[in-house]
């Protein structure tokens, strides 16, 4: 399988991360993607291939162009204003407020186009977070192609991103603008399935109201876990996108065993709707060990995983979310990818 990768990402390196009531050295941080790609070059998956650019229009089919423009000056507007150091929103307008009026300062803009103060703004933020998305796209390009499967290594992560909000670590959404240009590019039907711990809110609702795209997500239960206010088994689209987004919200602790019975579930949806492609939004923060969440996977489930969702055999871009177990993101993510490929386990 082939990967699509830069250290581009690199330029995302916030100097702390709000998180828990406190300032910590950010969990989503360049050594997430290091790690990943060294683990891929000692395996035998395939060929690491650098992305190439796409420019702005494919993004602008996804999110909303005040918003881009705010992301592409955001830093140079706060370094003027605030000086050297990462850019952070400090409040929301919540119920009762007002939604309609774009403050002019940045910081305002900040709380107008972001939903949580997790996600730091620095100065290569536009940089890595617009390589993260060539590299969603280069990948999207080789499956079009005839490509069985490719990973997309983006970082940082797209799945929380909306039409015209950042948060949760993800500024621009890299699975839902691979998935609009398989539309684009004439597919009829594409899923995806987002696996990563976290409901991917940002994916969901800008495919809410449409039958083109198909939303299926398996995640922590909202009512206990990040984000919080989506993500719930009771949304299931809107309009003439009603009954294509479907949620498995589960609980705190649940382990492989339980989870894969959700996601036979989910694949068997995925199978009846007959997509053109499939684009996994692939987290491995549903780990044992992960920092910051509390499913119990092993190392060795994420080979079983990729196996199961592999036999589909739709044409299949996997994208780069979550993970924040350091030691063992890459040995998780190349199990994935074997599973998916079939391949022998080279590592657990
Ligand atoms: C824990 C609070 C956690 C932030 C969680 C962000 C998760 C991001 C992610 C992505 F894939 F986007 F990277 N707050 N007490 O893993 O979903
Ligand atoms: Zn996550």
């Amino acid at each position: 399988m082939i990967t699509i990768y830069s250290d581009d990402h690199r330029y995302q390196n916030a100097q702390s991360e709000l998180i828990d009531g406190k300032l910590l050295p950010p969990y989503e941080n360049p050594s997430r993607a290091d790690t990943i790609v060294a683990h891929i070059q000692q395996s035998n998956l395939g060929a690491i291939q650098p992305p190439h650019e796409f420019g702005l229009d494919p993004i602008l089919q996804v999110h909303d162009a005040g918003f881009v423009a705010f992301l592409q000056t955001a830093w140079s507007e706060w370094l003027s204003v605030q000086g050297n150091h990462d850019a952070l929103p400090l409040n929301w307008a919540t119920r009762t407020m007002r939604h309609d009026r774009i403050p002019e300062t940045i910081e305002g803009k900040l709380s107008y186009y972001s939903f949580d103060a997790g996600t730091p703004i620095t100065s290569g933020t536009w940089k890595a977070a617009t390589t993260s998305v060539n590299v969603a796209l280069t990948g999207q390009e080789l499956v079009a192609k005839g490509e069985p499967a490719v990973f997309a290594l983006c970082r940082p992560p797209g799945h929380h991103a909306a039409r015209d909000f950042f948060g949760g670590y993800c500024f621009l959404n890299n699975a839902a603008i691979a998935a609009q240009a398989f539309c684009d590019q004439g597919a009829e039907r594409v899923v995806v399935l987002d696996v990563d711990y976290h409901h991917g809110n940002g994916t969901q609702a800008i495919f809410y109201d449409r039958p083109d795209v198909f939303f299926i997500s398996l995640h922590a239960h909202p009512i206990q876990s990040y984000p919080y206010f989506l993500g719930f088994e009771d949304e299931t689209g809107a309009g003439n996108g009603e009954g294509y987004t479907r949620n498995y919200p589960l609980r705190v602790g649940t382990n492989w065993a339980t989870y894969s019975e959700h996601l036979a579930d989910a694949l068997q949806h995925i199978t009846q709707y007959s997509p053109d492609a499939l684009v996994i939004s692939l987290g491995v923060d549903t780990f044992e060990k992960d920092p910051i969440s509390e499913f119990c996977f092993t190392s060795q489930d994420y080979y079983s995983m990729g196996e199961m969702i592999a036999q589909r055999s739709q044409p299949t871009l996997i994208v780069m979310e979550g993970g924040y177990a350091i030691d063992e993101i890459g040995i998780n993510v190349v199990n994935f990818l074997q599973g998916f490929a079939g391949d022998k386990l080279t590592q657990d």
